[in-house]
């Protein structure tokens, strides 16, 4: 038993980092902005399908009546958005006119342009609000990845460089949590053409490039927008892809999720079943048993090994 629990200890000293770093994606220390989009964290299995991946918004002063963002995902090999459906009722964007595509083609993106019905009255406008409840939930579909996984973190990056897909429009025409600035910008020309002597030093044709050396230089004020960062943020999440059989959720299947087995289901564990997960039905008879450690023992140390655990996929 002692070395049971200094696994299981191990585990969770694992499983804590997993949820600290999960934790950092939570707004409970942003409250300081006005205006702030976030991703939701979602646990997933290997081959989930219709995974929710809800997207939060607050604001507290402004009322929104037209939204644009586009996320994209780092670790396109684990999960694919799916846009035959995604949720709205019960969300910020519910009886909302949108459209959603994904600009790179490949389903690991998704751009959304929505609104909130016809001015000036705009009858779904979001009010100011606190952020409990999503804007809206994003439909996503795992891949099958193996138990030799190591890195199934598909980290969901909104794009907020390019400007020209993200903006959050209050009734007036504003974009909530943008900055306008006007900045000097320096073009740098080179000459491509000179005249013939005694006119050397004309210029007949120039030609811009990116920096010097350069035959010439211009500067002229452009506008730049930027997001406001002292009244807006925005902030990634995370949706990690469990292998099948991790009953523990540290992203390896081994001993370990046969002791976090046992001890949930016959030891001083049993009030902590919800650890187990959405990876756990090893056997993929829709329960979570004594069948599944029977499953994983054989697939483990079985002689020849058994099958591999294969999860329903809905939980
Ligand atoms: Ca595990
Ligand atoms: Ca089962």
């Amino acid at each position: 038993m002692f070395l049971t629990r200094l696994l299981q200890s191990a585990a969770y000293q694992y499983l804590s980092v997993i949820i600290a770093i999960v934790l950092l994606g939570i707004p409970a220390a942003a409250q300081d902005r006005a205006f702030e989009l976030w991703a939701g964290d979602v646990i997933a299995v290997s081959g989930q399908q219709n995974i929710e991946f809800p997207i939060y918004m607050r604001n507290t002063s402004d009322t929104i009546v037209g939204v644009q963002f586009w996320l994209i995902m780092s670790n396109p090999d684990l999960v694919e958005f799916t846009f035959d459906s995604i949720i709205t009722e019960g969300m910020l964007l519910e009886n909302w006119g949108y459209t959603i595509s994904s600009l790179g083609g490949q389903n690991h993106d998704f751009y959304i342009v929505a609104g909130a019905g016809d001015p000036p009255s705009y009858p779904d406008a979001i009010l100011p609000q606190d952020g409990s409840i999503p804007l809206l939930k994003i439909m996503a579909d795992a891949y099958t990845v193996p138990d030799t996984l190591t890195d199934s973190v598909a980290v969901q990056h909104f794009i907020v460089e390019n400007l020209s897909h993200f903006c959050f429009a209050d009734k007036y025409g504003n974009s909530v949590g943008i900055r306008i600035d006007t900045v000097p910008d320096t073009s740098w020309w080179e000459c491509t053409v000179w005249a013939d002597p005694p006119n050397e030093e004309i210029c007949l044709n120039w030609e811009r490039i990116s920096a010097p050396p350069a035959d010439s230089f211009s500067i002229e004020d452009i506008v730049v927008s930027s997001l406001d960062t002292t009244i807006a943020r925005v902030t990634d999440g995370s949706m990690i892809v469990l292998p099948c059989g991790d009953a523990n959720c540290d992203r390896s299947v081994n001993l370990l999720d046969i002791l976090e087995f046992i001890d949930v289901l016959y030891g001083q564990g049993k009030d902590d079943q919800f650890e187990l997960l959405p990876a756990a039905d090893a056997n993929g008879d829709g329960q979570v048993n004594l069948l599944d450690i029977l499953f994983l023992i054989d697939h483990l140390y079985g002689d020849p090994p058994g099958p591999p655990p294969i999860c329903p996929g809905v939980y």
